[in-house]
């Protein structure tokens, strides 16, 4: 009853209304939307949306992280930080894929992020400086992930949900293996310290920030909460993540960079501090610290990557001709 053929952009032709209120009351009753079932045009543009930006954040997240391979202090942490990257990676090809189930190609898509035309996650666009940046974004960026990620787990869209499980089961690994460099550190030697706190203070508000705008200003949440695409809203998920992440911290030994942080006893969160809207504004804008090399960076590997692409392209070519001949 819900299916309906795509037209050549992947869109539906528009529904009579009893089709858009037989999609509601699907998502309201918990029901999984998969690729061939009718919906709503823009339920298929903010997944497109969401999707991609999530895929592109994966694929430049590697960028922070791959910069401290060849710099890792062991053989262990090495192996480990590749395989981090590795998955970090893995993630962006899911999530391409879960894109391209509504109708819209990888290259399309690759296309937009290399054009600056596609946003990624603001947190990337910060520089990663010391070995202790590890521990941080691990701790930090992938804990913040998590609380992110695991009510997407829950989408309503089935292969955005399903693609979500893998991640975050490998998301969960990235966060400790993070928190065991700041655990180590936090017990080394007073310059050891000094390293984990200084990368606290610096990957701290970067991190809140990932949970995007205050809900009074994020355009989208009230619509992906009716359709169930987001379970939270960007307030509830950073409160969350406040909340798990202070006592971790006091645990290290270390300060949260926030005078106004403290504990409510009457409703049983934290209260904490702003962020730098302004400054998060202009990460979006392009013009955070490290946007231009990000950006950069992905062309080049981008274009390193060609022979690749054009192998891959003659060897499905040869198959092809294999299989007709
Ligand atoms: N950075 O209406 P809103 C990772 C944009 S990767 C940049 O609240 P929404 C990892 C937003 O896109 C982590 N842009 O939007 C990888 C929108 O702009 P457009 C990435 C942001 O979608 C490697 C506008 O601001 N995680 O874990 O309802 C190593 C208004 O916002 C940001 C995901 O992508 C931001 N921080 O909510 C380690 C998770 N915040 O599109 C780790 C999936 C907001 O209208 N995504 N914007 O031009 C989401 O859950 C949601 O898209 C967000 C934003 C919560 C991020």
């Amino acid at each position: 009853m819900y299916s309906q053929a795509l037209d050549e952009r992947g869109a539906h032709a528009q529904p009579d209304e009893a089709v858009n209120a037989a999609f509601e009351e699907r998502v309201a009753a918990e029901e999984k939307i998969e690729a061939n079932d009718w919906m709503p045009a823009a339920y298929r543009k903010t997944l497109i949306r969401q999707i991609s930006q999530h895929a592109h954040s994966e694929i430049i997240g590697m960028q922070p992280e791959g910069n401290w391979i060849t710099r890792a202090p062991s053989l262990r942490r090495k192996a480990i930080l590749l395989a981090k990257v590795q998955d970090e990676a893995g993630h962006g090809l899911y999530l391409y894929a879960a894109a391209e189930t509504l109708g819209v190609s990888r290259e399309e898509l690759v296309d937009q992020l290399l054009a600056g035309t596609a946003k990624y996650s603001s947190i990337f666009n910060y520089p990663s400086l010391t070995w202790a940046d590890m521990g941080a974004i691990g701790w930090l960026v992938d804990g913040a992930a998590i609380m992110n990620q695991i009510p997407l787990c829950r989408c309503s869209y089935g292969p955005y949900a399903r693609a979500m499980v893998r991640i975050c089961k490998e998301e969960s690994f990235h966060q400790r293996q993070g928190f065991e460099i700041m655990v180590t550190l936090a017990r080394g030697t007073d310059a050891q310290r000094a390293m984990a706190q200084d990368a606290l203070n610096r990957w701290w508000w970067p991190s809140l920030m990932m949970f995007g705008p205050h809900d009074a200003e994020s355009t989208h949440s009230d619509t992906s909460m009716r359709w169930k695409i987001k379970r939270f809203t960007n307030d509830e998920l950073r409160q969350k993540f406040v909340d798990v992440t202070v006592p971790q911290a006091a645990f290290l030994g270390l300060t949260v960079p926030d005078p106004d942080l403290r504990y409510d006893d009457s409703t049983g969160h934290y209260l904490f501090g702003e962020p730098d809207w302004d400054e998060f504004k202009a990460v979006l804008r392009g013009e955070g610290p490290c946007n231009a090399q990000r950006l950069a960076h992905r062309r080049r590997a981008h274009d390193d990557g060609a022979w690749v692409r054009e192998a891959a392209e003659a060897h499905a070519a040869k198959q092809r001709k294999r299989a007709v001949a």
